[in-house]
C-alpha cells in the first residue's frame, strides 16, 4: 500500500479557531501504533469544545480535531501483531492509555491519568491519515459501512455505556435529554434495541419527528413545553417519572432540572459537557427519594466492541449526513445553532 508523504487536514492553529484546510505531513506510527487511512469522520460536539478551548483540560495546538474516524489500516509498528494492513479500524476518543495504572488494569482506561485523547491531546481524524494505539483502535469487520459506523465510535459507545451505567433494564423508562443531537439520536436506537422506553427531550418539529421515527415512546419539546418536569413525568405510565435520565445537552439548565423529574430510586447520568457548568440538586429530595447522580465518560475497549456489535447486527440506524472535510467550519456553525438533527460525517477525500 503506497502512503503519500503529505495529506489534507483541517487544522486549528489557535484556541477559538478557525479550522483551516491544509496540506500537512502524514505521521509515522510508533512501535505499538497503527496508521489508519481515515475515510469518514463523525463530527462530535466535543470537537467544537476542543476548538474553543472550553474545558479545564489543556488542548494541543495546532490541532487536528476529530475522534469518530473510520478507515483502513495502512501501516503498523513492529510490536503490532493482532491487526493487519488492509483491516478496517476506527479511531475513538481514547487514542491510548498507559495500560499499567490501577484504572487501566481494571479496564477503566477512560480514567487513566496518562490517557491520550484523539483530536484533543493528540491529532485526530479530520485528516486523511491518523495514528492510534493498536490496543485501542476499534476493530471493524469489512462488511460494515465506514460512513455509517463513524458516529458509533464516540456517540454510540458513549450512550451505550451511559445506558448501562444508568442501570435501566428492559421495560423501564429513560429520558434522553438532547435526543435530537448526535449522541441523542444514537441513544434512542440503543434504548430501542435494549427494550427500554425512551422519552426524547429536545427542541423543534424536525427533531420531534426524527426522535419518534427512531423509536422514542414519547417526546417533550423543551422550547414549547410550559412545564417540562410535569410533561416528562406524565409520559411514564404511573406518572412517577423515568428510571434513568441521560443528560446530553450542552447547557446547564437540564442538568439541574433532571433531579425534579427522575423517578425515586432513579439515576441521572451526566454525559454532556457544557463549559463552566455546575450540578445543583436539592439535598432533601435527593436523600429522601434516593436519587443517584453520576457522571459517565465514553467507554472502555469492551464497551466499544459491544456498541459496534449492536451496529453490526443492524440494530442501530441513526441518521447522518455526509459532507466534504472542507465543509467542517459550516458543520460547526450549524452545531452552535443546535440545527443538526442526528450526526454530520465528513468525507476526507473532498
Ligand atoms: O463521554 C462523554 N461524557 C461524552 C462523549 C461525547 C460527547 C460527552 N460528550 C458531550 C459533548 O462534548 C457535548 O457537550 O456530550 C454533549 C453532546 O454532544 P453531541 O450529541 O455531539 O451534541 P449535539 O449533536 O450538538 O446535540 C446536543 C443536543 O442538545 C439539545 C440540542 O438541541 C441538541 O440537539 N439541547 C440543548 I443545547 N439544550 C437542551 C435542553 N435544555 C437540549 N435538549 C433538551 N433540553
Ligand atoms: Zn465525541
Ligand atoms: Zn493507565
Amino acid at each position: 500500500m503506497s502512503i503519500p508523504a503529505t495529506q489534507k487536514a483541517m487544522v486549528v492553529e489557535t484556541v477559538g479557531g478557525p479550522v483551516q484546510y491544509k496540506e500537512i505531513p502524514v505521521p509515522k506510527p510508533g512501535p505499538d501504533e497503527v496508521l489508519i487511512n481515515i475515510k469518514y469522520s463523525g463530527v462530535c460536539h466535543t470537537d467544537l469544545h476542543a476548538m474553543n478551548g472550553d474545558w479545564p483540560l489543556p488542548v494541543k495546538m495546532p490541532l487536528v480535531g476529530g475522534h469518530e474516524g473510520a478507515g483502513v489500516v495502512v501501516a503498523k509498528g513492529e510490536l503490532v501483531n493482532d491487526i493487519e494492513i488492509g483491516d478496517h479500524a476506527g479511531i475513538k476518543w481514547l487514542n491510548g492509555s498507559c495500560m499499567t495504572c490501577s484504572f487501566c488494569r481494571q479496564t477503566e482506561e477512560p480514567l487513566c491519568p496518562h490517557a491520550q485523547l484523539s483530536g484533543y491531546t493528540v491529532d485526530g481524524t479530520f485528516q486523511q491519515y491518523a495514528i492510534g494505539k493498536a490496543a485501542h483502535v476499534a476493530r471493524l469487520s469489512k462488511d460494515i459501512s465506514l460512513e455509517a459506523v463513524a458516529p458509533v465510535l464516540c456517540a454510540g459507545i458513549t450512550v451505550f455505556k451511559a445506558l448501562k451505567e444508568s442501570g435501566a433494564r428492559a421495560g423501564q423508562w429513560v429520558a434522553i435529554v438532547g435526543a435530537g443531537g448526535g449522541l441523542g439520536s444514537l441513544a434512542l436506537q440503543y434504548c430501542k434495541a435494549m427494550g427500554i422506553h425512551a422519552i426524547g427531550i429536545d427542541g423543534g418539529e424536525d427533531k420531534r419527528k426524527m426522535c419518534m421515527e427512531l423509536g422514542a415512546t414519547a417526546f417533550v419539546d423543551f422550547t414549547v413545553s410550559k412545564d417540562v418536569v410535569a410533561d416528562v413525568k406524565a409520559a411514564t405510565p404511573d406518572g412517577f417519572g423515568p428510571h434513568g435520565v441521560i443528560v446530553l445537552a450542552v447547557s446547564e439548565g437540564p442538568f439541574q432540572q433532571a433531579s425534579q423529574y427522575v423517578r425515586s430510586r432513579g439515576t441521572i447520568c451526566c454525559v454532556g459537557l457544557p463549559a463552566g457548568a455546575y450540578l445543583k440538586a436539592p439535598v432533601f429530595d435527593t436523600v429522601v427519594r434516593m436519587v443517584r447522580i453520576q457522571g459517565s465518560y465514553v467507554g472502555n475497549r469492551q464497551d466499544t466492541a459491544e456498541a459496534i456489535d449492536f451496529f453490526a447486527r443492524g440494530l442501530i440506524k441513526a441518521p447522518y449526513k455526509v459532507v466534504g472535510l472542507t465543509e467542517l467550519a459550516s458543520v460547526f456553525d450549524l452545531m452552535k445553532a443546535n440545527k443538526i438533527a442526528g450526526r454530520m460525517v465528513v468525507d476526507t477525500s473532498r
